[in-house]
């Protein structure tokens, strides 16, 4: 199995990572990376055959792909040191995007996680085709449930968010769009958004079951991203759980 490292040079990969297309650091905005290592993963078929046969080992058996019921896309923003006059938004990257558990180890064991991100970091997951801004037609009349934790138990709790959503572990999954992590000097953040914020039995609804799914024990609230748009930070939560 042939790995791109950068431009030239040529490593083995993790195999749980063989499937990873990697994006590249952007050294010149200075960013830092969600990257553990900026290579480039790509399959090389016709390696591993001459490999075989070179080495008369008997062929790989089919490796069983467990696939998820939507594909989910990881988006990747740092707003620290950027300047205030650009809009808001406009560095969100898209990484990769997965749709089956194998994909989904693939990525995750190859990146960092929350609390080896950099203050102002903003690590997303939603479902492919749905962007992580209000804006999003999918997102404009919803909102989104917020917890906060420290930075000792974020990643603890943000894998266990993404498990319960990519596993499908909601009554009302249909309505969730995707999950986001802030890296903040005050506190981490892990919000669900959805789709209707005006429906209070589903929201309450998914407000319960991420609890129960983190065994988290705090209330929190959801607010909707018409009162964060108009309100900002006085933005009042509709519903509490
Ligand atoms: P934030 O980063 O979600 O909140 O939004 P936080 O972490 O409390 O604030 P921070 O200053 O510590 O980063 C911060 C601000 O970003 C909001 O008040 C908006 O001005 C802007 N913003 C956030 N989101 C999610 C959006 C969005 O989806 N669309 C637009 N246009 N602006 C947004």
């Amino acid at each position: 199995m042939a790995v791109e490292n950068g431009d030239d040079a040529i490593v083995k990969a993790d195999p749980a990572a063989e499937e990873a297309k990697w994006v590249k650091k952007d050294a010149e905005e200075g960013e830092d990376s969600l990257l553990l290592t900026q290579r480039r993963v790509k399959k090389d078929d016709e390696d591993d055959a001459a490999g075989e046969r070179d080495s008369g080992e008997a062929p790989m058996k089919a490796v069983e792909i467990h696939p998820f019921e939507n594909a989910w896309t990881f988006w990747f923003d740092n707003h620290s040191g950027k300047s205030k006059q650009i809009p808001w938004g406009s560095s969100i990257r898209s990484i990769y995007t997965f749709s089956s558990a194998e994909e989904f180890w693939g990525v995750y064991n190859n990146i960092n996680h929350p609390s080896k991100l950099s203050i102002g970091s903003d690590f997303h997951c939603f479902k492919e085709g749905i962007e992580p801004k209000w804006e999003d037609p999918v997102c404009a009349n919803g909102g989104k449930w917020t917890l906060s934790c420290s930075r000792g138990k974020v990643d603890h709790l943000w894998l266990h968010t993404l498990l319960a959503m990519i596993g499908e572990q909601f009554d009302h999954g249909d309505d969730i769009c995707g999950a986001v992590v802030n890296v903040r000097a005050k506190a981490e953040k892990i919000s669900i958004w959805t789709k209707n914020g005006l429906n209070e039995v589903t929201q309450t609804s998914i407000g319960r079951q991420w609890k129960e799914q983190l065994d988290y024990n705090d209330t929190i609230g959801f607010i909707l991203h018409e009162d964060a748009k108009r309100q900002d930070r006085y933005a009042k939560s509709r519903y509490q759980v």
